[in-house]
């Protein structure tokens, strides 16, 4: 029988350099955060979570009872190991600063949004967990500290609540994804050393917004939908979850394109998603696992952040399409 290597071995195997003992410990306490909300999660509608609290989030979304269960989880689990010195979350307008006696060996930024896709609660389809650690020029960190571009990034990773329960991280050395067994209450390798392949025959994008995309949008997805009879002279297959962690982990596992461009309802907004804990971390997996992450115009890692709650248009996955849906932007493919 093939012995199971659990997330706590392979980070004591595999991290190295100057963050290990931190991330180590940082990461410990996001694999707690993970499991208890992965159960909060299983209850369903029988822990009566599932409903509106009628309040809003600080972007004017309803938020529904588990947005903020999730979220209370993640900043409780988060405190335990001292290195985080302030936080960042969907769910909050500002930085949410850290008790002096929990924060002392504080370096380091965790960005999170505690449940993406938070949409399909109420109808039992996936939903996820998404975070980005940063380093911390202070010990009691201010707004600027968090205002660093997505290449600074130590470590993102999300969990993936779905038919399984998945974990999948980077360290900036690969992309490993790593299976929840319930019963035995640890998560185990399941999903070594990601790649994203090349090229792909299918893309994720919410057609319904078609008549509000800019051109090059436009023109990509109309080529994908002619299909062989078009100029890509293949037949493309689309699917939409609308959570984004299920998006892009079916992308790390068989490819595809996921996009959620920027469209006239959105013009005034920058985007839908949001660049500190959205579009940074899942753009350095992606990366990671050999695949590209761009605006549009921009490489998304190199976006330097204005706000908290930026948000960016998101176009990410199979490299040879990230890279012809650039060129249509950049017109450097004429039509
Ligand atoms: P959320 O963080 O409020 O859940 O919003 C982000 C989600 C993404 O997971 C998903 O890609 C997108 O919103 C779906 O948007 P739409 O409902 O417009 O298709
Ligand atoms: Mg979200």
């Amino acid at each position: 029988m093939t012995q199971h290597v659990s997330i706590t071995e392979f980070l004591s195997q595999h991290l190295v350099g100057e963050h290990s003992i931190a991330l180590t410990a940082m990461l410990k306490d996001i694999v707690t955060a993970c499991k208890k909300i992965s159960l909060a999660i299983d209850q369903g509608a029988l822990s009566g979570n599932m409903g509106s609290l009628g309040s809003q989030n600080v972007q004017g979304e309803v938020q529904k009872a588990l947005d903020v269960i999730t979220n209370d989880i993640f900043i409780e689990e988060n405190q335990r190991s001292g290195y985080v010195a302030g936080m960042a979350s969907e769910e909050m307008d500002d930085v949410i600063e850290i008790a002096v006696k929990r924060r002392q060996q504080g370096q380091y930024l965790l960005l999170f949004d505690p449940l993406d896709g938070s949409s399909n609660v109420n109808v039992n389809i996936s939903v996820g967990t998404i975070f980005s650690i940063l380093q911390s020029a202070n010990a009691k960190p201010v707004l600027s500290d968090f205002m660093q571009a997505g290449t600074t990034q130590i470590c993102a990773g999300y969990a993936l609540y779905g038919t399984s329960t998945m974990l999948v991280l980077t360290t900036g050395n690969g992309v490993n994804g790593f299976t929840l067994d319930a019963g035995a209450g640890e998560f185990y390798l399941s999903h070594p050393d990601i790649k994203v392949p090349a090229d792909t025959q299918e893309f994720a994008i919410n057609m319904s917004n078609y008549r509000f995309w800019q051109e090059p949008v436009q023109r990509y997805i109309d080529e994908c939908l002619q299909g062989v009879e078009g100029i890509r002279k293949k037949d493309f297959n689309m699917r939409w979850v609308a959570s984004m962690v299920a998006e892009v982990h079916r992308i790390l596992v068989r490819g595809g394109v996921f996009m959620y461009p920027i469209d006239s309802k959105l013009q005034s907004k920058g985007g839908k998603l949001r660049l500190m804990y959205e579009a940074n971390p899942m753009s350095f997996i992606v990366e990671q696992a050999g695949g590209a992450a761009t605006t549009g115009i921009q490489r998304i890692l190199e976006v330097h952040p204005n706000g908290l709650h930026q948000r960016v248009p998101v176009m990410m996955g199979s490299r040879n399409e990230v890279e012809r849906i650039v060129a249509y932007h950049s017109k450097k493919i004429a039509h």
